[in-house]
């Protein structure tokens, strides 16, 4: 049986969310071929556009409230540490409503993998500015252009302790796949921000002649210099260190 549910799926045609879910389907396909059973599988999503993704995986989901993809995760694992946790956010969802949230995983280094569907807007309200909106850029709630600096999300959770922190592209499946696949399996808090362009409110599918991969860095400061290149794609840093649950396990043991 395949990953996909009946649901009719209601993103726009030509929606970068289309590449990020089939990806997904490989990744966590290839999890299965090993072995590893698909309850084990627990996927949650945020509010907007792409957290309807949840809707349309055959595996344990859950669509949980605004910016809250993290602490939910967070419970889930500690409850039950065999579930692989996986959780698909907004840039809105991740960086504005829910920012918090995301270092404090980070921080911890609480073992769940966080998949950011970084379209740079907030969709499904249609078309205002979000925390990694470019400085100037024209939108519902900016018509004479956006005042505030943009974040960069593979900054922010380098900054913040994350142990494993890539960038990728929505519409470079082979790419996708294979990082989709090592954060998962990365023993830690993991984080993907995953280009994607949104054609209603902010098309940028051409951004993928530019998108440039990059080899991965041996310290936090050189990620944090490879990351600034907004086009830069691959796996920036990783390192393995004790979890969030582990920690919590040894302690109240
Ligand atoms: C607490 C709260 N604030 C605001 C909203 C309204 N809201 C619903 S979806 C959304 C946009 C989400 O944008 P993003 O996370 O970027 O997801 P996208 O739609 O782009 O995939 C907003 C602001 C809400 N539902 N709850
Ligand atoms: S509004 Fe944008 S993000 Fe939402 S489904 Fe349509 S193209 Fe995708
Ligand atoms: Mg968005």
């Amino acid at each position: 049986m395949g990953l996909r549910t009946e649901v009719k799926v209601s993103w726009c045609p030509g929606c970068g969310n289309f590449g990020i879910l089939r990806a997904f389907e490989k990744a966590a396909g290839r999890l299965v071929d090993e072995g590893i059973p698909r309850g084990r599988i627990a996927v949650a999503s945020g509010i907007g556009c792409h957290g309807k993704i949840s809707d349309y995986l055959r595996l344990p989901s859950f669509h949980v409230i605004h910016g809250r993809v993290p602490p939910f995760l967070t419970g889930l694992k500690l409850a039950n540490p065999d579930l692989i946790a996986v959780g698909f956010v907004g840039d809105g969802d991740g960086l504005n409503e829910g920012v918090e949230h995301l270092i404090h995983a980070a921080r911890r280094n609480t073992d769940i993998t966080i998949f950011l569907h970084n379209n740079n807007v907030f969709g499904l309200t249609t078309g205002q500015v979000t925390a990694t909106s470019p400085k100037g850029a024209k939108g519902k709630s900016t018509p004479y252009g956006n005042p505030e600096n943009p974040l960069n999300p593979c900054n922010l959770m380098l900054v913040s302790g994350a142990t494993f922190v890539a960038r990728a592209f929505a519409g470079k499946h082979s790419q996708l796949v294979e990082i989709m696949y090592s954060a998962i399996k990365h023993r830690g808090f993991s984080f993907v921000e995953i280009l994607q362009p949104c054609v209603s409110f902010n098309d940028f599918w051409k951004i993928r002649e530019e998108i440039h991969d990059i080899r991965e860095a041996e310290s936090v400061e050189n990620a944090l210099r490879l990351c600034r290149d907004k086009t830069a794609c691959g796996i920036f840093y990783r390192k393995e260190e004790e979890t969030f649950e582990d920690a919590v396990h040894r302690i109240n043991k």
